[in-house]
């Protein structure tokens, strides 16, 4: 079987109500509440997300398939200027994209290792069981953690040249701030050499971004509230879900797709492990997740203030989405 790294319970066991308890205690006693969205990918918010990916409103995974299959050769021998190299996905999930540079890197016979970083155990586990079936020759280590726990445990444990991969329009659930934080301590565990090849869904008609994440067959909305069934399963909370639903719209000026899950009345929750009652008034909202959508010159300008500089940007035909590949 494949080796796989789980960093997730070592944080739990340290205290004694879990960081999940805290986090939504403290996102819903604020005067704006708020939950953070890396709970969304429980297994269920797992597989909802998978169903999200194949919706034809949501073209970010289909554009970036795009760019990946159109650029995979000038990527893999871009990653592989420097001779042998770890190969680190922060949030891999499925790994639809990434395996059609491991495909590429592997026929181009590269020397390099993969090691997928989640924080769903269910995808690393399902991860590694299919790339022993397509790719059964390639060194795979999966991680199960957040991204600065496998950052860390990354430092200590993977000698070498390493090329980070950020796909998927991740970034965009950061805010400004956040996303400089975030993208200076993976640079802080870079050295000369290294690379980082990130996926930015890019501005474009309204529209369309909207529709993204307000799809017909509702599998967003689905999604926004399994983070309600969620903390009811393992928090044993009461949500009444049905009386929630899911808004999301689109703020052109901030370039933010900003979702919601809204009261549809006036109700008490119960949220025992948190030991915490929550009163929502009708029609209040908890922001779930904020999507940042990018322009070029502001990812190269979050990239150089990172101490990043910009090799390559890859774009599909539409220029809706990019892979920008940046090196230390
Ligand atoms: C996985 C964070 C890129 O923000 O577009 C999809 C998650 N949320 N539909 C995104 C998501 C609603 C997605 N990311």
């Amino acid at each position: 079987t494949v080796p796989m790294i789980d960093l997730s319970r070592a944080q739990e066991s340290s205290s004694h109500t879990s960081t999940f308890a805290r986090d939504v205690a403290e996102g819903l006693s604020t005067k704006y509440k708020t939950l953070p969205s890396r709970y969304f990918y429980d297994g269920t918010g797992s597989r909802l997300f998978q169903q999200i990916m194949d919706l034809t409103e949501y073209y970010l995974t289909r554009s970036e398939l795009e760019v990946l299959t159109q650029n995979k050769e000038s990527m893999a021998t871009q990653f592989s200027q420097g001779g042998s190299f770890h190969l680190i996905d922060l949030g891999a999930g499925d790994a639809l994209k990434t395996k059609l540079l491991l495909q590429e890197l592997t026929t181009q016979q590269r020397s390099f290792d993969y090691v997928p970083v989640d924080i769903s155990k269910d995808a690393m586990l399902e991860l590694s069981e299919s790339l022993q079936q397509e790719l059964p020759q390639l060194k795979v280590e999966a991680v199960v953690g957040e991204y600065f726990q496998a950052l860390e445990w990354l430092q200590e444990n993977k000698d070498g040249r390493k090329v980070v991969l950020f796909l998927g329009s991740n970034i965009g659930n950061f805010e400004a701030a956040e996303s400089i934080t975030f993208l200076q301590s993976i640079r802080s565990y870079l050295h000369a050499g290294d690379q980082l090849l990130m996926g930015v869904d890019l501005r474009k008609d309204p529209g369309i971004i909207l529709n993204a994440y307000n799809d017909e067959a509702g599998i967003t909305a689905a999604f926004n509230l399994n983070l309600l069934h969620r903390i009811n399963r393992e928090l044993g909370a009461d949500f009444n879900v049905d009386q929630f639903c899911h808004h999301a719209i689109y703020n052109p000026q901030e370039g933010v797709m900003r979702s919601f899950l809204v009261s549809k009345q006036a109700q008490d929750v119960h949220i025992s492990e948190a030991g915490l009652t929550v009163h929502f008034d009708a029609w209040e909202a908890i922001h779930t997740e904020n999507s940042y959508k990018y322009s070029i010159p502001q990812v190269e300008g979050l990239g150089r203030q990172c101490g990043f500089a910009v090799d390559t940007v890859f774009y599909d035909k539409q220029k809706g989405f990019a892979d920008v590949l940046f090196s230390v």
